[in-house]
């Protein structure tokens, strides 16, 4: 097995197109091997250059090499070049000929950050789709979960397991969330044919992402689309109406309804606000009672509409737009009935999770030597973010 190389180079930005590629160059040799194959304008070696000084020049020929920047750092040198895929992986190749290790950033991430969890949070970080989420990765970036569990620790240290017990629960209630950070929501719409599912998802989405008709049984497969609802990242997905068909195709789209709606995280069940209520419905709504219920075609309602015992539920128009705000809100609340602090300690990967519950129940058996030998292996539970 050859020595590792100690001098690493890493791609800092994503791959793919964009307008500038970064490079960082680090270890014992990155001035040296940089400065043999980068050919300042001004003539002048890096090594003369100070720290945060941008310097232009270009790579491995003075006439004709890729034109970049250069600029010295305290942890390494730092290479932005043309984006895209090709510039960077030249410039790659070619520090890596001299003897550089070529690291994914997610792996130089690990290795780099003194706390794993830390390091998780800054690799899930990458992958935020909302401000709202990245604002709580960052405060896990930053520490906020590392310092709720020394908290636990010390609690622990004192012979404190109750106030332990609290600060893992209110860890926990946030487990959900922290899923869901990088992961969206499941919110599936479902409902009798025509009462305007598709509708109500492109007026959710803004645009016109499902085909509205007023012919039953238009949509047949699951149509997602991706949306954030209040900062949330949520999965949208129109189903096929709910009845009985005789049509093999619609049947088998609604065997599929019927599966994405135990599979979702929530469940939006559709009425026609301008029908009166049913015994189909009061099945539908009695199938699924944690639905949230929403009646559309509000403007449709009239002195003549009998609600009858219609359960109570939200009313909208898709076609108006009345009430999709308040639907939102609700779906909001729903996900997420406990919205963190800023700065709230929030536990986000799967690992993480599981063995809060541990301690949980270690703490419920009243046995919290085994609690804080699980809580001491939280130097593993960065991983499988
Ligand atoms: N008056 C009224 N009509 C609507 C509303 N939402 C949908 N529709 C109409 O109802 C019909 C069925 O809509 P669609 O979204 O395809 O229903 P789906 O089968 O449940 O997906 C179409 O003609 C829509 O224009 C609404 O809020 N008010
Ligand atoms: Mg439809």
């Amino acid at each position: 097995m050859s020595p590792r190389p100690l001098t690493q180079v890493v791609l800092l930005t994503p791959e793919g197109r964009g307008a500038v590629a970064s490079l960082l160059v680090e270890g014992p040799l990155a001035l040296q091997v940089v400065g043999e194959l980068f050919h300042p304008a001004s003539r002048r070696s890096l090594a003369e250059e100070p720290c945060g000084k941008i310097v232009f020049g270009r790579w491995q020929s003075p006439e004709v090499g890729e034109e970049l920047v250069v600029c010295r750092r305290d942890t390494g040198i730092e290479i932005h070049c043309h984006g895209g895929r090709a510039a960077a992986a030249a410039i790659s190749a070619s520090l890596t000929e001299r003897g550089c290790r070529t690291v994914p950033w997610r792996q130089w991430m690990a290795e780099s950050t003194r706390d794993p969890i830390e390091a998780a949070a800054q690799i899930a970080l990458a992958d935020a789709t909302t401000e709202r989420t990245a604002a709580i990765l960052w405060d896990q970036s930053t520490g906020a979960l590392r310092r709720a569990l020394d908290a636990i620790a010390a609690q622990l240290d004192a012979g404190q397991p109750e106030q332990a017990r609290c600060g893992v629960d209110t860890l926990l209630d946030y487990s959900a969330l922290g899923r869901h950070l990088v992961t969206p929501w499941q919110v599936v719409l479902a409902g009798r044919p025509n009462v305007g599912k598709s509708s109500l998802i492109n007026a959710l989405l803004g645009y016109r992402r499902a085909i509205v008709h007023d012919t039953p049984g238009t949509t047949r497969d699951v149509v997602t689309a991706a949306t954030a609802v209040d900062g949330w990242p949520v999965q949208l997905a129109d189903t096929a109406g709910l009845h009985v068909s005789a049509d093999p195709l619609e049947a088998s789209g609604i065997r599929l309804t019927q599966n994405s709606l135990a599979a979702a995280d929530l469940a939006v069940l559709v009425f026609d606000a301008g029908m009166n209520w049913s015994a189909d419905d009061e099945g539908l709504a009695s199938s699924w009672p944690e639905a949230l219920r929403v009646f559309n075609k509000c403007d449709l309602l009239t002195a003549n509409t009998t609600p009858g015992t219609r359960p109570p539920g939200l009313y909208v128009s898709a076609l108006r737009g009345e009430g999709i705000h308040e639907m939102e809100r609700e779906i909001a609340t729903r996900l997420v009935p406990q919205v963190p602090a800023r700065g709230a300690a929030v536990p986000f990967t799967a690992t993480q999770v599981r063995s809060l519950e541990q301690i949980r129940a270690a703490l419920a058996a009243r046995d919290p030597a085994t609690a804080r030998q699980l809580l001491a292996r939280a130097e593993s539970w960065g991983d499988a973010c």
